[in-house]
C-alpha cells in the first residue's frame, strides 16, 4: 500500500534499522523501544491488523511468529520476552499494518498498562 509506513519500510523504501527479511515477512527495530529489545516483525503483504486476517493467512501469521522465536533467540531475550500485537485504537494501534512487537532484555509486568 503506497502511503502505509510499515510497506515502505518492509520493501526498503524508507531507512530503518532492520533486522531480518525474507519473501513474506521483515523486522525492524522500533523507533520508540519501550525495551533494551523491541523488534516489529510485519508481513510484507499489507494486512491492516489481525482483525483483518483470513484463513488463508494462517501460514503467515504462524510465519510471523516463528521468525520472532527466532530474532529473539538471536537477541539473547530467548528465556524471557513478550510478543503482542495491538488490534485497534482501543488497544493502541497507531500503525494500520499488522505488526507483532517482540519486548524483552528487562522484567514484563503482568497485566501489561
Ligand atoms: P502500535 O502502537 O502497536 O501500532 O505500534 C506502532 C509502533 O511502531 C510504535 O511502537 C512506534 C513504531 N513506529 C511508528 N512509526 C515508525 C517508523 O517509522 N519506524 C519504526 N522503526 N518504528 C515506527
Amino acid at each position: 500500500m503506497n502511503d502505509c509506513i510499515f510497506c515502505k519500510i518492509a520493501a526498503r523504501r524508507i531507512p530503518s534499522q532492520n533486522v531480518y527479511e525474507d519473501e513474506s515477512a521483515a523486522a525492524f527495530k522500533d523507533l520508540n523501544p519501550q525495551a533494551p529489545v523491541h523488534i516489529l516483525i510485519v508481513p510484507k503483504k499489507h494486512i491492516s491488523g489481525l482483525d483483518a486476517c483470513r484463513r488463508e493467512d494462517a501460514a503467515l501469521l504462524g510465519h510471523l511468529q516463528l521468525v520472532a522465536a527466532k530474532l529473539a533467540a538471536e537477541n539473547g531475550i530467548a528465556g524471557g520476552y513478550r510478543l503482542l500485537t495491538n488490534n485497534g485504537r482501543g488497544a493502541g494501534q497507531s500503525v494500520d499494518h499488522l505488526h507483532y512487537h517482540l519486548l524483552g532484555g528487562r522484567p514484563l509486568a503482568w497485566p501489561p498498562g
